[in-house]
């Protein structure tokens, strides 16, 4: 059908784009010399690999799709239109600038609001993770599914510190509280797209953070729904692109944590 061959289109150039974009932070992540790195807010950078990785992407689906919108992280919005393009060139800039090989570029295709196709590329693991709306989630094109647990006393969760300030860490602490004892360990990792992605995979059975935003996470969301698992913002709400948090499990273990959390 045309909706599918349409997505699937989306699909091909967004890992393209990803690729590309991921061979040259790769190259420039080896070569540590020319990497420049420049503060945005408190704790938060940015580098010029950021900058050129997110030109190559929109060079990249210009070139097939001149008239789509685009929505990224470094350059803010080009056009505007049904389709928008979510970007972000280099999830996790502060383990990149640090040297530690945990990060990905992140594409998420959107049609009034739906996200159809999504990738979430690890240039250094060569890992790439994909779904298209109703098509499954893969990794190197082999099918994924979120694991099997239902449970939090057998569940690895992945989280996200409040980096940014120190407003948030009063109530981030209360839901680390709560959660922490109920489950075997939790992950920090410090790439949003890549804890998305190893749930959908089943390296992981949940994700939870505050305060990040559609750039993180159109791609994997869509991954992990593709995937089997949940998403939700902590409370089991809906996730909308200004939900404050955001929680993404097997259905088991989203069931869990939302009860957990609920009297928070
Ligand atoms: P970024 O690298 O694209 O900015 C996880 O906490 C998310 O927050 C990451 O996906 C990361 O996306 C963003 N982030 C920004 N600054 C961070 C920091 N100092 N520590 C951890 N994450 C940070
Ligand atoms: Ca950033
Ligand atoms: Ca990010
Ligand atoms: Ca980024």
């Amino acid at each position: 059908d045309f909706g599918g061959i349409t997505m699937n289109a989306y699909k091909n150039i967004a890992v393209r784009a990803a690729e590309r974009a991921g061979n040259f932070v790769a190259k420039a992540f080896a070569n540590r010399d020319r990497i420049i790195a420049q503060s945005k807010g408190p704790n938060d950078y940015v580098s010029n690999i950021d900058k050129q990785a997110e030109e190559i992407i929109i060079d990249t689906i210009k070139y097939s799709y001149p008239d789509h919108a685009i929505l990224a992280e470094e350059s803010g919005q080009h056009g505007e239109g049904d389709t928008v393009w979510v970007i972000d060139p280099i999830d996790g800039t502060t383990n990149f600038l640090q040297g530690i090989p945990h990060f990905a570029i992140s594409i998420a295709v959107k049609q009034k609001g739906k996200t159809l196709a999504a990738v979430v590329y690890d240039p250094i693991k060569d890992e790439c993770f994909t779904a298209s709306n109703g098509g499954g989630a893969q990794l190197n094109n082999t099918r994924i599914r979120v694991s099997e647990k239902k449970r939090l006393d057998n569940s690895l969760l992945a989280t996200g510190f409040p980096f940014r300030g120190h407003q948030d860490l009063e109530e981030y602490l209360r839901y680390f509280e709560t959660i922490f004892p109920l489950c075997v360990d939790m992950r920090r990792a410090g790439a949003a797209s890549l804890d998305l992605a190893y749930v959908a995979a089943g390296r992981l059975d949940g994700f939870w953070e505050f305060g990040l935003s559609e750039w993180d996470t159109a791609a994997g969301i869509l991954i992990i729904k593709e995937a089997g698992g949940f998403v939700g913002d902590i409370k089991g709400n809906p996730h909308q692109e200004k939900s404050k948090s955001i929680l993404a499990a097997t259905p088991g273990v989203f069931k869990h944590v939302m009860k957990s959390v609920k009297d928070l």
